[in-house]
């Protein structure tokens, strides 16, 4: 409601400072009983309100649960996230997203889950994701490029999950091409790029992002705990996921309107920096074959580019890669 952002709009101008009952109900326009009322309801979803008699109330951390509310609140964009849905559990966000993409929801559009009951890879397989803890989520994008481009979207999005990682921890992940993020080698990230198109023409792309946030390492199954990791595990604190998905959309915008005005280059640039794949020997197993050599670096198109021992260089399109 109105009052409730309004409210989470002064407590977030507050800083974690006390503001009077009489001083909130000025701000917003309503009577002091209105704001005891919607500070109650922020309690139940998880906030913690502070009240002190003579001082007021304080929000006193930001709550750690996921919502539109929330989201929508410090998002400092155009389109990406403008439209967003918060779901507690869904099957795959991609599945949903793709019935608002068919149903016609906007470029930009986001559709976010607190947990996935059947979140999913590449080629079939699990993505695992927990509740309350990760980011799922998944963006309706309506991009007017050629299909044979599409690619690229992957590796634009690795760099704004690079970027908004940095910009909330601190902590400068690595791109492994095309679709991994990881942090001190594991797993962190991972990015499911799938297209909707008729004829050559592109009528969506959803781009699935898993982030992996406040997992402890019990928290991962056994096959996956050797090559996952979380933010949490990495910088040892909670991080909190709507500021992590509020940096995505920043990122995501700039440099799509990077990419539109300039092109794939400097995009490229970009993801060159954070990639570690490059000059690397490699293993890479796509679907008709495996392959070794060394990375030499992507090209223009964002295919990887392969020496083998013969000197022969190949384009490598999709595959699992394997860094020696
Ligand atoms: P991928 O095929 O590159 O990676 C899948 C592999 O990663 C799995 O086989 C497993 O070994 C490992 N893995 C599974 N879960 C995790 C995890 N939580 N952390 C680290 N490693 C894991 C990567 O595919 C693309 C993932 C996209 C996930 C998003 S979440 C929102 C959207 N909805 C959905 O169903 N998928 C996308």
């Amino acid at each position: 409601s109105n009052v409730r952002q309004a409210l989470l709009d002064a407590f977030k101008h507050a800083d974690g400072e006390y503001i009077s009952g009489e001083k909130l109900a000025q701000t917003i326009g309503c009577s002091r009983t209105a704001i005891w009322k919607h500070i109650e309801e922020l309690k139940k979803d998880g906030f913690q309100v502070e009240a002190v008699r003579k001082k007021g109330y304080r929000l006193v951390t930001p709550s750690n649960k996921l919502s539109e509310d929330e989201i929508y609140l410090g998002l400092q964009t155009e389109t990406i996230g403008r439209s967003v849905y918060f779901y507690e559990s869904v099957s795959s966000t991609q599945k949903i997203a793709k019935e608002y993409a068919m149903n016609g929801a906007n470029h930009g559009t986001l559709i976010v889950a607190d947990e996935q009951t059947e979140g999913r890879g590449r080629m079939v397989r699990k993505w695992h994701s927990p509740k309350g803890t990760g980011i799922w989520a998944s963006f309706i994008l309506r991009p007017d490029i050629q299909l044979q481009h599409a690619p690229q979207l992957t590796l634009l999005t690795a760099v704004a999950v690079v970027l908004a990682i940095k910009d909330v921890t601190n902590i400068i992940p690595e791109i492994k091409w095309p679709n991994d993020i990881l942090i001190n080698g594991r797993k962190v990230c991972g990015i499911l790029t799938e297209l909707q198109a008729e004829e050559d023409r592109i009528q969506s792309v959803i781009i699935g992002i898993g982030i992996n946030v406040n997992q402890s390492t019990e928290n991962f199954s056994d096959d996956i705990q050797m090559i996952a990791t979380s933010l949490k595990i990495e910088l040892e604190q909670t991080v909190n996921r709507t500021e992590i998905i509020q940096k995505l959309c920043y990122y995501l915008e700039q440099l799509l309107n990077l990419y539109i005005s300039e092109g794939f280059p400097p995009i490229k640039r970009l993801w060159e920096t954070y990639a570690i794949s490059i000059g690397k020997q490699i293993t890479a197993r796509t679907l008709k074959g495996t392959f070794e050599g060394l990375a030499l670096g992507i090209n223009d198109e964002g295919v990887l580019l392969l020496k083998q021992a013969n000197g022969e260089i190949i384009e490598i399109l999709s595959a699992d890669i394997e860094i020696k």
